[in-house]
C-alpha cells in the first residue's frame, strides 16, 4: 500500500508541475481529491491494510494530501502570475509615441458658397434675412402675384402639409415678409438664403430639395440697370472676370421685365455636355424689377418706389465654382468627395 501511496505521489507532484492551466489543475484536484479519487479510494479501502500497518498507511496519505493541495495552491499562483504578466506587456502603452490626431472635417461645399455669396453681398450693404420653409400660399404665391389657377403654380408644383400651406418652392417669399416688416421710407437691400422644395426629378442639374439666396432692393429711382450691374459685378466676384454670363428675357410673375442669367458651363467651357443639357451654359438665377402690384400689395406705392429682386441657385452656383459635374455628389456625403473642400 505505501508503494501505491508513493506512485501516486509521483504521478500527482508531476501532474501539477506540467499543468499549463487552471482547467487542468482542476482535473487533478478531482482525479486525486475529489469524492472518487485516487487518494479518498485508498481511505476507503483502509479495511483491508493490515492492521500495524494502517496508523502509517493514514498519515502518508494525509501528508500526501497535504503536500498535493500545496502544490495545487503554488502552481495556480504561478499560472495566475504568468497571465498577468502576459496581459501587461500585450496591452502595454507607449507613452513616447506621438498621438493620434481625430480627423478634422471640412466645410461643406454648400456652405463656403453662401458664406462667399454673403461676403460678396455684405460688402455691397445687404443684410441678411430668413424666411420660414413652411410657407403659406398666401406669400408662396398670392402676394407675388400668382392668384389661384395662374399657370405659374404648376411650374412650382410642391408638397402642401396642409390647406393653404406648404413646403415653399422658392425664397421669393422673404421679399413680401420684409416689405411687410418695413416702412416704405425706409430702403431696403437684403439677401434671403434657405432650403425649397420642388416636384422635380433628380438629374446633373435638378434636385427636389435645393438652395436659393434671394435678393432684394427696394428705394426710390432703383432701375434694371442697376440689377444688371450688381449681378455682373457678383459674378466677376464670384467666378472671375473670365468666365461668361448673359442675360436672357423671361418671364415671372412677380417682376416686370424678367431675365435670367446664365453662366457658361465649367465642366464643357460651353461646348455641350450632360451638366448644361447641352446648351453650354448653366442657369444661376432669375430677376427682375419687382412688378408694380407685388410692391402694392406689400403697401409701398409704385408710383414713388421700385426695386429689383433676384433669386439664385445655391447648388447651382457651387457646381460652376468648384467643377462639379453633377448636383447629386452634394447630397451623398461621400467624405472622400467632402474632404476635398476648405475653407479659403
Ligand atoms: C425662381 O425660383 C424665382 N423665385 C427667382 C426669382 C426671384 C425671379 C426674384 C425673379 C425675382 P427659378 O424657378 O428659375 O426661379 O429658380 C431660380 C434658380 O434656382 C434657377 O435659376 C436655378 O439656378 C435654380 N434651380 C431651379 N430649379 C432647380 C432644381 N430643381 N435644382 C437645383 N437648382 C434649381
Amino acid at each position: 500500500m505505501l508503494e501505491k501511496i508513493a506512485k501516486i505521489r509521483d504521478e500527482a507532484l508531476r501532474a501539477v508541475e506540467v499543468a499549463a492551466d487552471k482547467e487542468s489543475l482542476d482535473q487533478i484536484r478531482v482525479r486525486f481529491l475529489g469524492k472518487k479519487g485516487e487518494l479518498t479510494a485508498i481511505l476507503r479501502s483502509m479495511g483491508q491494510v493490515p492492521k500495524e500497518e494502517r496508523p502509517k498507511v493514514g498519515q502518508e496519505v494525509n501528508t500526501l494530501r497535504r503536500q498535493l493541495e500545496e502544490a495545487l495552491e503554488s502552481k495556480l499562483k504561478d499560472l495566475e502570475r504568468a497571465e498577468l504578466e502576459k496581459r501587461l506587456t500585450r496591452e502595454k502603452v507607449d507613452v513616447t509615441l506621438p498621438g493620434r490626431r481625430p480627423s478634422r472635417g471640412t466645410y461643406h461645399p454648400l456652405t463656403l458658397v453662401l458664406r462667399e455669396i454673403e461676403r460678396i453681398f455684405l460688402g455691397m450693404g445687404y443684410e441678411v434675412a430668413e424666411g420660414p420653409e413652411v410657407e403659406t400660399e398666401y406669400y408662396n404665391f398670392e402676394a407675388l402675384n400668382i392668384p389661384a389657377e395662374h399657370p405659374a403654380r404648376d411650374m412650382w408644383d410642391t408638397l402642401y402639409t396642409a390647406r393653404n400651406t406648404l413646403l415653399r418652392t422658392h425664397t421669393s417669399p422673404v421679399q413680401v415678409r420684409t416689405m411687410e416688416q418695413k416702412a416704405p421710407e425706409v430702403p431696403i437691400k437684403i439677401i434671403a438664403p434657405g432650403r425649397v422644395y420642388r416636384r422635380d426629378a433628380l438629374d446633373a442639374s435638378h434636385s427636389p430639395v435645393f438652395n436659393q439666396v434671394e435678393g432684394l432692393v427696394v428705394d426710390k429711382g432703383i432701375t434694371f440697370a442697376d440689377l444688371k450691374g450688381t449681378l455682373i459685378l457678383f459674378a466677376q466676384k464670384m467666378f472671375g472676370e473670365d468666365r461668361k454670363v448673359r442675360f436672357r428675357p423671361s418671364f415671372f410673375p412677380f417682376t416686370e421685365p424678367s431675365a435670367e442669367v446664365d453662366v457658361s458651363c465649367i465642366v464643357c467651357n460651353g461646348e455641350g455636355c450632360r451638366l448644361c443639357s447641352q446648351t453650354g451654359w448653366l442657369e444661376i438665377l432669375g430677376a427682375g424689377s419687382v412688378h408694380p402690384k407685388v410692391l402694392e400689395m406689400s403697401g409701398y406705392d409704385p408710383k414713388i418706389y421700385s426695386g429689383f429682386a433676384f433669386g439664385m441657385g445655391l447648388d447651382r452656383i457651387a457646381l460652376l465654382k468648384y467643377g462639379i459635374d453633377d448636383i447629386r455628389h452634394l447630397y451623398e456625403n461621400n467624405w472622400s468627395f467632402l474632404k476635398q473642400f476648405k475653407a479659403q
